[in-house]
Order: structure tokens, then sequence, then C-alpha cells
């Protein structure tokens, strides 16, 4: 066995079996995957596994558990060629996009995957996401955070969840898959981030701001409720969530609300509401009275992968200056500019 990955088991629907006496589905022993996977046993490769205690369904993540598995991670690195994370898929593109900014200087695989119907269930779709996922961890072909599922390998900061009932469950609508597995998983070289040899080791980077906000414009927002989400007392940064490309209403009120924000220290970043596309607030009036407010494009980036650059980079203790400009450049291939 020349190859090993570390399978780290978080919890979500893929890690649960029925229940023969209660019919109902609960978490089995992960450290027994083999019984349940017998396919794993065909791979000449290492596969150690680790399991969160207590597993947890996605919806209860939150940077305490981004912070365990990137310290799990940083901990097993130079032990293993790749990483592959089990997770629920509600809050599955939050973690990875979070992840794939706390890991500086990645050189090995880290691939998320999960399923929408149990692996002890007969017609689950996690048998296929588990074995494929183990194998691109293991190949080493992309040094990159990503989620794996339904035969696609997406950047983690750039993929949704995008349905809640379909196996094919997340799209990443700006940024081509990384690779796709048909009869052979084809990997999609010129958009896999490359690594040299001489980049610096991996830098795991845990401290993250969490004072933050994100806020969804809309059709009828008053300005006494607007005004409240933006005044709330610590508040670090905010994701404002705009119409298409990155527009907002240009009333007094809401212009001024924005201004005062910025003008207060908190960094506000302008991503569109549309599943596709960018934000280019020089566009329309609309955007353009944002801008002048001193709001940062977000240009094409998910609200996900937002949320976690700014807990990342305002964890930092940056510059007001080299803060915006990390945030309106791409640091992790997480926006197109
Ligand atoms: N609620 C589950 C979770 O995110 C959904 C799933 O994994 N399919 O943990």
């Amino acid at each position: 066995m020349d190859r090993s990955i570390l399978l780290i088991y978080t919890g979500g629907t893929i890690g649960m079996k029925t229940n023969p006496e209660t019919g109902s589905l609960a978490p089995f022993d992960f450290t027994q995957i083999g019984n349940e996977v017998p396919e794993l046993r065909k791979f000449r490769i290492r596969i150690d596994t680790v399991a969160f205690d207590p597993v947890i369904d996605s919806s209860n993540v939150s940077p305490v558990e981004w912070e365990r598995l990137a310290v799990t991670i940083r901990d097993a690195y130079d032990g293993y060629d790749g990483f592959v994370v089990l997770h629920g898929t509600d809050t599955m593109a939050y973690t990875a996009s979070a992840l794939s900014f706390m890991m500086e200087n990645l050189a090995k695989p880290i691939i998320f995957t999960g399923s929408q119907i149990p692996i002890g269930v007969l017609r689950t779709d996690g048998r296929e996401n588990l074995v494929s996922a183990i194998e691109i961890a293991a190949s080493g072909a992309v040094p990159e955070v990503c989620i794996y599922f339904q035969n696609s390998l997406l950047r983690a900061n750039r993929t949704i969840k995008y349905n809640a009932e379909h196996f094919n469950a997340f799209r990443s609508p700006n940024y081509p898959p990384l690779a796709e597995a048909g009869i052979a998983i084809k990997y999609n070289e010129p958009y896999i981030r490359k690594v040299d040899s001489f980049l610096p080791s991996l830098k795991v980077d845990t401290a993250l701001e969490t004072r933050v906000a994100v806020v969804r414009i809309f059709p009828g927002l008053r300005p006494e409720i607007f005004r409240a989400m933006l005044r709330v007392e610590g508040l670090r940064g905010v994701v404002l969530e705009t119409y298409g490309a990155g527009n907002a209403p240009t009333d007094g009120w809401f212009v001024e609300t924005v201004a005062e924000t910025v003008a207060s220290g908190v960094v506000v970043i302008n991503v569109t509401q549309c599943a596709a596309g960018s934000v280019d607030m020089e566009l329309y009036d609309t955007g353009r009275a944002l801008l002048k407010a001193g709001v940062v494009s977000g240009h094409d980036m998910t609200t996900e992968a937002a949320v976690a650059k700014l807990m990342y980079l305002l964890g930092r203790g940056l510059s007001k200056g080299q803060l915006v400009n990390y945030l309106g450049m791409s640091i992790r291939g997480e926006m197109t500019v």
C-alpha cells in the first residue's frame, strides 16, 4: 500500500443506518466503515479513520468545528497523501470554504463529501461519493479543498448547495468542475491550482472573527429594520446580498445607512443574490452609490465563501487598507478578478 488517506467523519446523513429495532436513522460506529462499505477493502490505499465525538448534523456545525477540523488535518498532515472529510450536506459549502481560507499553502487534497441518503440504505448515493472521493484524495492530483458530489469535483469556495432533494445537490456556478467522474476520473487540469516546489509549508490560521452578518435586501425593506441590522454593537463585517450585478436602492436612507456603517469601521462586502454571475458596481447608478459609500465588491464570490473569507481576514488583525485589499482580490481562487 503506497498511498494513504485520512477519512474524517464529522456527521451528517452519510454515516447513518437504520436501527432495525426502531426503524429510525442513527449514526453507526465509523471506525467500522469497512463493514458498511466492503468496497473500501479493495483499495490498495491505507485508509485511517477518525470520527468527531459526538458526530453532528451539519446544521449544528459552527466555526468551533471548522477549527477542530483544521487542527485535525494540520496535526496529521505529514502522514497522509490526502484527506476526505465526510460532512452533512446542509452547511458543507460553508465548512469547506472556511477550510480553504484557513489552510494556507495547501499542497494536498482535502475532499469533502456526504450524501442525500444514508450509506446504510440500499439506494444510497453515499457509496459512490465516498469511493470516488477517496480515489481523488489519494491520487494527490488536486491540491485544493474541494467538494465531490454526484460525479463532479468542485472547488469548495465556489460551491453552493443548490438542491435539497436531488442527488446532484451541489453547483459551482462561476467556476468549472475540477474533475468529472465517468468511466474514468477526468481532471480539468487548466482549472486546478498549481503547486510548485517553492511553496512554503502549510500554515493553519484558526483565529476567526464571528461578529459578522449576512444582510439580504428585498423590496419593502424598512429603514428602521435595515438600520437596526447594521447598528448591532460590536459588528465587524457585513456580507450585503444585493440584486443582479450588485445593485441596491438609491434611497437616501439606504445609502446613508451603508455609508455610516462603513465610516464606523465595519467592512461591507457586496455579493449578488443571483446564483451565477458577478457584482459590477460600476454598471448602474444603483451600484455606484454603494461603491461611493465604501462598499467592497465581492465580484462572483458565493455568500458562503464571502462569510468565511470575512471571518478569516477579520481574524488576522490586518489594517483596514490590507483588509479591503485582500477582500477585493482572489486569495484562494474564490473569485474571478
Ligand atoms: N441534515 C443533514 C446534514 O447536513 C443533511 C445531509 O447530510 N444530507 O447534516
